[in-house]
C-alpha cells in the first residue's frame, strides 16, 4: 500500500524543466510528458503510464462527442434513470461507455466504478488483469449540455490492494490520499485535462488541428485566498446556521474581509478549473434535506482534492481533510469546500469550531 499523499508544503513538486526541455519550436504532448515522468520513478512498470494515455484517448474521443452533439441529434434525456435515481443524458451514456471500451482490455485494471453505474465494473474474462482500480464521474454536469455549458470528466487511479486479480470493493472504498493519479478534463471553449500523480498538476490543452493534448499549465499553483465563491445559494434556508454565517464571511457581510464575488455555473469541474487557475472557493455544503451534500466523495471530491493540494490549495468536508476521509460505500456523497487554502481554512474553523459547539445537527460526512 502507498504511504498517505504528503501535503503539499512538502510535495517535492517535478521542476517542469527536470521532464522536459521547453524550445521556442518545441511542444510537449501529453504521452511525452507522462514517459518523462516515468523515467523519475525507476521502479515504474509503464502500466500507470499507459492507463493515463488511454485516459486522454478516452477524453479525445468524448471531446469529440461533445463538440459534435447538437449535430449529431444526441442531445437530450434517455428514458434511464442512473444508481442516484436522476436521469441520464445519452451522453453520459456514451462516455460511460467510451472509457470502460477504452481501458479495460489493456491489462492495466483490475475493475472500475463509475457514478453512472451501480457496482464494481468488472474487467471481462477474456482481458488480462492489472494492479489499478479506475473509479469515474464519465460526464460530470451533464444537465447543462443541453445549453451548451462546460461539462467534465473527472477520474481517480488506486492500487488494489486485495489479493487475487479481480478488484474487490476493499479495492475501491480507499481513503483518497491513497490514489496514484487523478485528474479531470474539461470540454469548455478549449478541450483541457489536468493530472497528477502526487508530483505537481499539470494540464494540457487539446489542439483539434493536431488531435493532441499539449502541455499548456505546468505546475499549476493555485492563489491562497480567492476571488470567486462558487456555491448555489438557493439552499439558503436549508442552510444550517454555521454554513448561513460561513457565507456571510465569504460575502464580506460580517466586516471580516473583502467580499468574493459569486460566480456559479452549475458544473463543478468548469468552478473548479476557474477558481484552480483564478483562486476562490466552491462550496457544495450539507444542507437540511441532504445531510451529506450532493457531491460524490470517490467520483468527485477525492480525485479533484488530491489536484488542488497538489496545486498549492486545499479540500474539507467541513471537518476533516477530504482526502483523509474512509470511504464505506461506492456512491458516497460528502460535503464539500475546495479551492484556495486560506478560503478552505475558514469552511473547517467555522464549521468544525461550530459542531464540537454542538449548534450543527448533522452537518458533515460519513467516515473516519
Ligand atoms: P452530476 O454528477 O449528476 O452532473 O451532478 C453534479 C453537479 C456538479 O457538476 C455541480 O456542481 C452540481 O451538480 C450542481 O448541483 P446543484 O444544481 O444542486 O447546484
Ligand atoms: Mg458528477
Amino acid at each position: 500500500m502507498l504511504a498517505g499523499i504528503p501535503r503539499p508544503a512538502s510535495v517535492p513538486v517535478t521542476r517542469i524543466s527536470d521532464v522536459v526541455k521547453h524550445t521556442a519550436t518545441s511542444v510537449v504532448t501529453i504521452e511525452r510528458f507522462i514517459i518523462e515522468q516515468e523515467k523519475l520513478h525507476p521502479a515504474a512498470t509503464g502500466e500507470l503510464s499507459g492507463l493515463l494515455y488511454d485516459l486522454a484517448l478516452a477524453a479525445k474521443m468524448i471531446a469529440n462527442k461533445v463538440r459534435s452533439a447538437g449535430l449529431a441529434d444526441i442531445l437530450g434525456a434517455t428514458d434511464l434513470e442512473n444508481v442516484q435515481g436522476e436521469r441520464q443524458q445519452k451522453l453520459d451514456v456514451l462516455a460511460n461507455e467510451i472509457i470502460i471500451k477504452a481501458l479495460d482490455h489493456g491489462g492495466r485494471l483490475c475493475a472500475m466504478a463509475s457514478e453512472e453505474e451501480p457496482g464494481i465494473i468488472d474487467i471481462p474474462p477474456n482481458f488480462p488483469c492489472g494492479k489499478y482500480c479506475l473509479l469515474f464521474d464519465p460526464l460530470d454536469g451533464s444537465s447543462n449540455i443541453d445549453v451548451n455549458v462546460p461539462v467534465g470528466t473527472i477520474f481517480s487511479v488506486v492500487r488494489k490492494i486485495t489479493p487475487g486479480s479481480r478488484g474487490e470493493m476493499e479495492d475501491m472504498l480507499q481513503r483518497g490520499r491513497q490514489q496514484v493519479a487523478a485528474g479531470y478534463v474539461i470540454y469548455g471553449s478549449s478541450t483541457m485535462l489536468v493530472y497528477t500523480t502526487g508530483q505537481g498538476a499539470h494540464g494540457f490543452t487539446l489542439d483539434p488541428s493536431l488531435g493532441e493534448f499539449l502541455l499548456s499549465h505546468p505546475n499549476i499553483r493555485t492563489p491562497d485566498a480567492g476571488r470567486y465563491l462558487s456555491v448555489n445559494d438557493s439552499y439558503y434556508i436549508q442552510w444550517e446556521p454555521n454554513v448561513k454565517n460561513l457565507m456571510s464571511y465569504y460575502r464580506g457581510q460580517d466586516g471580516n474581509r473583502q467580499p468574493m464575488s459569486t460566480r456559479y455555473v452549475g458544473s463543478l469541474v468548469a468552478d473548479f478549473h476557474r477558481n484552480l487557475l483564478g483562486g476562490g472557493l466552491f462550496a457544495y455544503p450539507a444542507n437540511r434535506r441532504n445531510k451529506r451534500g450532493k457531491l460524490r466523495l470517490l467520483y468527485e471530491a477525492s480525485p479533484l482534492a488530491f489536484i488542488v493540494e497538489q496545486a498549492g490549495g486545499a479540500a474539507s468536508d467541513g471537518q476533516q481533510r477530504i482526502l483523509d476521509i474512509q470511504p464505506t460505500e461506492l456512491h458516497q456523497r460528502t460535503p464539500l469546500f475546495i479551492g484556495s487554502a486560506n478560503d478552505v481554512d475558514a469552511a473547517r474553523k467555522m464549521l468544525g469550531d461550530a459542531k464540537s459547539a454542538s449548534s450543527v445537527s448533522a452537518v458533515g460526512s460519513v467516515g473516519a
